[in-house]
């Protein structure tokens, strides 16, 4: 066995290349990563499941307030912990190659706190929280975002955002864009359906 052998069969890398966004070579770069996270684990079975705690401890997640979120979400267990499979899933879906439409969904999922399909208005309390961080906007200056939010965005007036209005936001093409904003300071003064578009791109961030 030479030092630095694979972990995996050239069939297991051709599967999971089928079924994510990566070249093997990507794959094994995750799993770089990720046995990074737990050398001694991994390194004896390679599709370890990771407790959440070390697998908040990525650094592009543990800078994220969604982190846990996101953990959650591609927790095949879904409570947080992973396998390399999740975590590969996860990795694949946040990179450049995959399309907005699959980063919507899973956008969407994410945001879904109460996981009723639909982000209301506890929803988007929660997700501004997130992003401002808590005792930044008193209760009425938050009840009038979110009133905004709906009203430009609740293209049927049910008082929630289904997966179609929301995709419809972030599909539309906007100046914010190109404005590359990546600061709340910006949001200030951006229109109710960029705070949404912002929300899209503060998980996938535009490079
Ligand atoms: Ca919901
Ligand atoms: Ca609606």
């Amino acid at each position: 066995m030479g030092q630095g052998k694979s972990q995996f069969s050239e069939d297991e890398l051709q599967d999971y290349q089928d079924l994510t966004y990566f070249t093997k070579k990507e794959v094994l770069y995750a799993h770089q990563k990720f046995k990074s996270l737990a050398p001694e684990k991994v390194g004896h079975n390679k599709n370890a499941k990771l407790p959440m705690s070390k697998i908040l401890q990525y650094p592009e997640l543990s800078v994220n307030p969604f982190g846990q979120r996101i953990c959650k979400i591609f927790s095949s267990s879904q409570d947080g912990d992973c396998t390399f499979e999740d975590f590969l899933d996860m990795m694949s879906v946040f990179s450049q190659t995959a399309p907005k439409s699959v980063k919507a969904e899973h956008a969407f999922r994410i945001f879904d706190f109460d996981g009723d399909d639909m982000l209301g208005v506890s929803d988007l309390k929660q997700v501004i929280l997130k992003l401002t961080g808590e005792n930044k906007l008193n209760e009425s200056e938050m009840s009038w975002l979110i009133q905004n939010i709906l009203e430009e965005a609740d293209l049927d007036d049910d008082g929630a955002l289904s997966f179609a209005e929301f995709e419809h936001v972030i599909d539309r093409s906007s100046d914010f864009l190109r404005a590359k904003a990546k600061s709340l300071k910006l949001v200030a003064k951006a229109s109710f359906d960029q705070i949404l578009f912002f929300m899209f791109h503060f998980l996938y961030p535009l490079s």
